[in-house]
């Protein structure tokens, strides 16, 4: 058993099986961004390998020593589809669609979350800083304390935390809390999430907060500050803009544009087919300028990937029918034999062709009704070399935050949708220059190494304050 100065938990290890049965890095951001840091520590990463009942020894890669943890196929229904996917995702995104609540899942989840916790506690040189990232392992950090009370534990929080009002509804909602506050620092998207999480910890365990820092009594009498504050995640932009720079996949754009028929505008919406991006929000305010007679399937199509997501929960299944639909509406309607009003793609493709559509698209479309931080808003801009384009992104993600240049939208207000969606395909090329240029500027200046380095230095910080 080796043990590691920064041991990284998360749901997924960074790695996904190949067809030869080896093992190749798994394209998440996640993973680029801490590859640097975990070659230079040599670090561990604990995580499941995505396929269940599959038992593995720990073994190296690539610079990071692996730590597989199996999980049997009752495990992935039960703590992954059911408790984190059907239960926490919908509780975090403000209810969009209804969590359920089955005490049968959350024991699951307390006993798988209770085995990563183990796993890394044996990971972890002695001193060493344990990161646990997301959602699925929100009572890691406590665990990992009662074991291993030495280390330095961090926590990040990728998706929404919500207000108390609703995340008051979580039957372990007192669990759940006291489960992160093991962590020295707790980090979240946005301000505004670090914020509720503040308020539920003050509501329901009547600790102290003094700015971002939360007072946990101790039994000995003293006093433990953990730290809850926004450390927005970033992009690879660095990696985007070479594969924005190759001939291949420069070539591959117009290629893309030319197989659509040259439409005047290409519109894009990329992501998981989850309900908590707004796609069928989308779809509507598309549909109805087309029904309006203000854009043409000669003028305007809209390509829409939306990647294979959790098919297995019932709300991902009912959504996907329902988005089929609208597309087969819309399409039936307006297409012509050259043009079509929206090519949907219900597949998954290499990072490369990504570039390619974000190379081919004018105008792209974030439209989420809730979302952490929205990657693929940063990602468009990072590709956007020429400095042309526009990017139309939800208030309601936390990359709205930062992105102050992007025309803001809430996708709940169809009209205003509509309207965003027209002043982007008329936006002069002067103005989507001075537009993209600054968001370039702040997704190049504030890339995702950024994000983990200050994430760290933060967590330093924060345990050497609690040690003196
Ligand atoms: C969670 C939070 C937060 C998508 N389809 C394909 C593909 N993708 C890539 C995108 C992007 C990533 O997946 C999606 O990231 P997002 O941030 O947009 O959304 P979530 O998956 O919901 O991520 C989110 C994030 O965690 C990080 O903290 O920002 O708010 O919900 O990188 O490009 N990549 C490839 N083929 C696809 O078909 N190669």
């Amino acid at each position: 058993m080796t043990q590691a100065e920064l041991v990284v938990v998360a749901n997924r290890l960074p790695v996904d099986r190949d067809d030869a049965g080896g093992w190749r890095t798994s394209p998440g951001g996640l993973v680029t961004a801490l590859e640097p840091v975990m070659r230079r520590t040599q670090g561990a990463w604990v995580g499941w390998p995505g396929q269940a009942e599959l038992h593995l020894e720990e073994f190296d890669f690539e610079g990071t020593h692996l730590v597989p943890v199996t999980l049997s196929a009752e495990d992935v229904e039960l703590y992954y589809e059911g408790f984190s996917n059907d239960t926490i995702w919908p509780l975090y995104h403000d209810v969009i669609a209804a969590p359920r609540y089955r005490r049968e899942w959350w024991n699951a989840y307390v006993a798988v979350n209770s085995r990563f916790a183990d796993a890394a506690a044996a990971a972890a040189a002695p001193g060493a800083t344990v990161w646990v990232q997301d959602y699925q392992l929100q009572l890691v950090p406590k665990m990992v304390r009662e074991l291993r009370p030495d280390v330095t534990i961090g926590y990040f929080h990728h998706i929404p935390f919500p207000a108390y009002g609703l995340f008051s509804q979580l039957p372990w909602r007192r669990q759940v809390l006291e489960g992160l506050l093991g962590a020295d620092v707790i980090g979240f998207q946005r301000t505004g999430d670090a914020g509720n999480f503040a308020r539920a910890v003050h509501r329901q365990l009547r600790y102290e907060t003094r700015a971002s820092g939360i007072r946990i009594p101790q039994d000995d009498g003293s006093v433990r500050i953990a730290l809850a504050k926004a450390f927005p995640i970033s992009i690879d932009a660095s990696a985007y803009v070479r594969m924005a720079q190759r001939p291949d996949i420069q070539a591959r754009a117009r290629q893309i544009r030319d197989e659509l028929g040259n439409p005047e505008k290409i519109l894009l919406g990329v992501d998981r087919l989850d309900y908590t991006k707004g796609i069928r929000h989308r779809m509507k305010a598309f549909g109805e300028l087309l029904r309006d007679d203000r854009l043409s399937v000669e003028r305007a199509t809209l390509v829409q990937v939306a990647s294979p997501s959790r098919e297995r929960v019932a709300a991902y299944m009912q959504l996907r029918d329902e988005i089929e639909l609208t597309v087969g509406r819309i399409n039936g309607t307006y297409d012509t034999m050259e043009h079509t009003a929206i090519r949907y793609l219900h597949q998954a493709f290499p990072r490369e062709e990504m570039v390619a559509l974000y190379l081919a698209a004018d105008v792209m479309l974030v439209t989420a009704l809730r979302d952490g931080m929205n990657l693929v808003a940063k990602e468009y801009i990072a590709s956007r070399l020429d400095n042309r384009g526009v990017l139309v992104l939800s208030e309601f993600t936390g990359a709205a935050d930062e992105l102050g240049s992007a025309i803001r939208i809430n996708p709940h207000d169809i009209e205003g949708l509509k309207d965003a969606i027209m002043q982007a395909v008329d936006m002069p090329p002067a103005e989507q220059g001075r537009r993209m240029r600054k968001l370039r500027r702040r997704v190049q200046e504030h890339d995702v190494e950024a994000w983990s380095q200050a994430f760290l230095a933060a967590l330093h910080d924060a345990h050497r304050a609690n040690a003196s």
